[in-house]
């Protein structure tokens, strides 16, 4: 189906939430108040009010008002927001709004898998494809997979985790940030005593029905290759990991994961990736221990020895350079991996040497550990800080106070950037650069959190309004999500789900996220498509927009992480 045109009434094109924020933005070069009328299905006017002249709005480059419905309670699918004689998209007001979402967007995870075969009875047939990377030919990947020259004498068994995006790379860094937001996902949802909905035969995977959460089945697909990525027992630079395996050269759209015929290698070992390392396995250890204490035990020993080479090894910095045949993820400084993996070790373990990483770390009291942009790859200091203010630990209670007072600043920043917007998205003008859309997803996580320390609505409301944003309120009225909204992104960046090149591929599955508005224009297609474009409309739903329309499993993962918060109900 062709996507809708765009109106100019932009609304959460998926719905609302009855009890959450109801708001959309409306483009008008009217300065005065309009009305704003709420239709039903049966177009009889529920509810009416005047929209908010709000001015030039910087990201979007637009003039904008902003219409607030959210006293109208009820529920119905079929509403339609009408301003100024523009009618909205149609839209849901209903409790289990983000349920179908909350699983398709975990669901993500399942299709991205390596060295396994995505299964038809689970997704169906166009999404089925034979298991990529055991070393069938033509795929010289991933059981024995050589180093680059000059790197490592001996070959290593590194199949299986996520491909990270619409490349078949698996980079260490962005894996296990990945990893670690399933699993903060979970463990954020038991502390509610919500966990029911992320447990046993609630998600698509080969897994369901063992007894274990589903969610944490998906997380220890790819735990156990980042466990794989450590350098064994007895080699040089011994539990170390490798920063990353991918292609010798970047392979054209389409390919599919079993036809790769390039050639693996694995890059060599850099502290951040050590230190992604000890810090999703030592996060593993804790969250995985009631339901599997030898698994627990297997993460645990990881960690450690991922921190001690850390100690070792500290200075040794993946380069920016190395971004042939696969992604860079270059990282020089490691003050902040140092810092999030002791918080993750202490946490699990409550060791003095640990809590002594974490205390004389410049990180324990800087003020940066938050910032606008949220966190990410290369910024890892706030997932420390979340793990600190929430699982309970012997740090003193003034230690305490202060790291949760920084979520909760860093969320009420965030807020006022939304408050001082048409969109209100919780990034500033100049923060869509590439993956903005995981950076606004992350910002979300954090004002989530804030709500969680101190039971304060505005936080829950901030990431609901979130929401909104990433469906479809916009400056260019695009849901990101593939599957959800009257116009939603289907044409992302990715080898197999690549149906605009070649059409017996099918598009992304639904609850895809795209990469969002990037306005530094990384790509040809971007270039010629986008160019003067305004920062928050830097977006072509393009398969050849890697720049701002790739899949990614650190933008899925905030997602799946907020979709599953914003689907549980608040009373029980
Ligand atoms: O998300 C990454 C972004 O922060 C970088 O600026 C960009 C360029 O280095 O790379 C992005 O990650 C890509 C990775 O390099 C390769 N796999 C696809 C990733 C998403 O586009």
């Amino acid at each position: 189906t062709a996507a809708a045109a765009t109106s100019a009434v932009r609304v959460n094109q998926v719905g609302y939430l009855p009890d959450g924020p109801k708001r959309a933005t409306v483009v008008t070069t009217s300065t005065q108040s309009l009305t704003w009328q709420l239709r039903n299905a049966s177009g009889t006017v529920v509810s009416s009010g005047s929209t908010t002249p709000r001015g030039a709005d910087t990201p979007s480059g637009q003039s904008v008002q902003v219409a607030d419905f959210s006293s109208y309670q009820d529920t119905g699918s079929g509403y339609v927001l009408t301003v100024d004689g523009s009618n909205s998209d149609p839209f849901d007001i209903r409790a289990n709004l983000y349920d179908g979402l909350r699983s398709d967007s975990m669901a993500f995870f399942y299709h991205q898998r390596s060295g396994i075969a995505v299964d038809a009875s689970l997704v169906g047939s166009a999404y089925a494809h034979l298991a990529g990377h055991l070393g069938v030919a033509p795929n010289k990947g991933d059981t024995s997979v050589p180093c680059q020259s000059g790197v490592c004498d001996y070959t290593q068994d590194v199949r299986g985790g996520w491909y990270d995006a619409g490349d078949h790379g698996k980079y260490v860094v962005n894996g296990g940030i990945s990893a670690w937001l399933v699993v903060n996902s979970f463990e954020r949802a038991k502390r509610a005593g919500k966990d029911a909905a992320l447990g046993d035969s609630t998600l698509r995977v080969p897994e369901r029905g063992n007894g274990t959460p589903d969610v944490l089945d998906e997380a220890r697909w790819e735990l156990d290759f980042l466990m794989r990525m450590q350098v064994p027992v007895g080699k040089p630079y011994s539990g170390m990991a490798f920063h990353k395996i991918h292609d010798a050269n970047w392979t054209g759209i389409p390919t599919r994961p079993e036809q790769d015929a390039q050639q693996r290698e694995l890059h060599r070992p850099s502290t951040a990736a050590t230190l992604n390392l000890a810090a999703s396995a030592a996060q593993c250890a804790r969250v995985f221990r009631p339901y599997d204490a030898a698994y627990a035990d297997r993460c645990l020993a990881a960690a450690r020895r991922a921190w001690t080479a850390a100690q070792a090894n500290p200075a040794m910095y993946a380069p920016d350079s190395d971004s042939t045949g696969g992604g860079a993820y270059g990282d020089a400084r490691v003050t902040d991996e140092f810092y999030w993996a002791a918080a993750e070790l202490y946490a699990t373990t409550g060791e003095s040497a640990y809590r002594d990483a974490v205390t004389s770390s410049s990180w324990h009291t800087s003020a940066d550990a938050f910032t606008s942009y949220g966190f990410g790859w290369a910024d890892t200091a706030a997932l420390g800080r979340l793990t600190l203010a929430t699982v309970p630990n012997g740090l003193p209670a003034s230690d305490l106070a202060r790291i949760r007072t920084s979520v909760t600043s860093a969320a009420d920043g965030h807020l006022s950037r939304m408050a001082a917007q048409g969109y209100a998205v919780p990034i500033p003008a100049d923060g869509y650069f590439w993956g903005s859309n995981g950076e606004v997803a992350g910002n979300a996580i954090v004002m989530a959190v804030a709500g969680e320390l101190t039971g304060n609505g505005r936080y829950r409301a901030g990431a609901l309004e979130t929401m909104d944003y990433l469906l479809g309120r916009n400056a260019i009225g695009q849901s990101y999500v593939t599957g959800y909204g009257e116009k939603d992104s289907r044409n992302q960046h990715h080898r197999f789900w690549a149906h605009q090149s070649d059409a017996s591929l099918p598009n992304p599955p639904a609850g895809s996220l795209a990469g969002g508005p990037n306005d530094d224009l990384q790509d040809p297609v971007a270039q010629e498509k986008l160019a003067g474009c305004a920062p928050a409309a830097c977006y072509v739903d393009d398969i050849g927009s890697y720049s701002t329309n790739e899949v990614a499993v650190n933008w899925n993962a905030p997602l799946a992480w907020l979709t599953a918060y914003a689907a549980e109900r608040t009373s029980t």
